[in-house]
């Protein structure tokens, strides 16, 4: 068995503040501070006998590593964002409420029936002005369509789009401390595939890196591990689950319950790159317990029987709890 040493450390206090004061501040904080507030409040009320709505953050795609700061060359990885965009769908269906941080691009909740490239595919001219649908389209864009705007319309937040690993962080960051006041019934699927390493801003070539004077050396560091953090400072009563991503199918699950250890998470989704759309390993302190995707049906995914077992171990959390008064 292959093993595995102790590199990933949790993320000294001085390494997550250094990262934050050097970020490129984003742009709209204001307008996403606002969208998470209202959607928090309206989701946020009491549902009898002193439960509350449940809420959860998914975070789908991966993050880009900057290589100027004027951007012409970036480090990104091979995530669709397929894993965040379907398990926000089963989310909903569980009843809970969905923040939905994503990658620029990636894979959107119920659009995987639509045709990658739907301009050219979905549509046909009626007349010089006018398109319409067409007919062997139709069906699967109009469910889109409806089940799109009713998830918007009774839990679904979706105007969280990231790019870059300094977005991604600084969002999540706003979304913990947002979702800090729902308590236990605040959840984190944490399914982006974050970078490991990046180039800081300060260290960063502002303009375009020139060729042709021979190999580029660069020195990427370690992005600071914030899953500890986000557990500790930022929503110490929330339920995280967070993924772990290897290739090598004999350092998996040790990584898992390294992972689950070091950043006290409730459970650790474990997958490999090769076979995620149809096994993961749902891993706790006391339980590994691997879930299949449904072989027999084309239409099945693994997200439909693992959110299953995530949203039961969430209830069973709840009611080990003291009743919220
Ligand atoms: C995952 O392991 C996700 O399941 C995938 C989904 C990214 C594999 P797709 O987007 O793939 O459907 O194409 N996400 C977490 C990977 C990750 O970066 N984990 C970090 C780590 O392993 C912890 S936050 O250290």
């Amino acid at each position: 068995m292959a093993s595995v040493d102790c590199q990933e450390s949790a993320a000294t206090e001085a390494e997550i503040r250094s990262f934050f004061e050097s970020a490129p501040p984003l742009k709209n904080s204001a307008e996403v501070g606002r969208n998470l507030d209202e959607f928090i409040a309206r989701n946020s009320s009491p549902c009898g006998d002193g439960r509350a709505n449940r809420v959860v953050c998914v975070t789908s795609g991966g993050t880009t590593v900057p290589l100027e700061q004027r951007c012409v060359r970036y480090i990104d990885n091979f995530s669709s964002g397929h894993r965040g965009a379907s398990s926000t769908e089963y989310f909903l269906k569980s009843g809970y409420a969905v923040i939905f941080l994503y990658r620029r691009g990636t894979c959107q909740p119920f659009c995987q029936s639509i045709p990658d490239d739907p301009f050219l595919e979905c549509f046909e001219f009626v007349d010089k002005s006018q398109a319409k649908v067409q007919e062997q389209h139709a069906i699967a864009v109009m469910r889109a369509i409806n089940d799109h705007r009713a998830a918007v319309e009774n839990g679904l937040l979706l105007k969280l789009p990231f790019t870059t690993i300094f977005e991604y962080l600084q969002m999540l960051q706003m979304i913990a401390l947002s979702m800090n006041k729902l308590g236990p019934y605040g959840m984190f699927y944490l399914a982006a595939a974050v970078s490991d390493f990046f180039v800081p801003w300060q260290s960063m070539a502002e303009h375009k890196i020139q060729s042709g004077s021979g190999p580029l050396d660069m020195r990427l560091v370690q992005v600071p591990k914030m899953l500890a953090v986000l557990r500790k400072e930022w929503a110490p009563l929330a339920y995280c689950i967070s993924f772990k991503l290897e290739t090598d199918k004999k350092i998996l699950l040790e990584k898992a319950d390294m992972a689950l250890a070091k950043y006290k998470m409730h459970v650790v989704v474990a997958n490999e790159l090769l076979t995620r759309k149809e096994e993961v390993v749902v891993v706790t302190h006391n339980e590994k317990i691997s879930v299949f995707r449904d072989k027999s049906r084309n239409d099945s995914d693994v997200e439909d029987p693992l959110i299953q077992l995530l949203a039961g171990k969430h209830g069973t959390y709840l009611a080990s709890l003291p009743k919220m008064k």
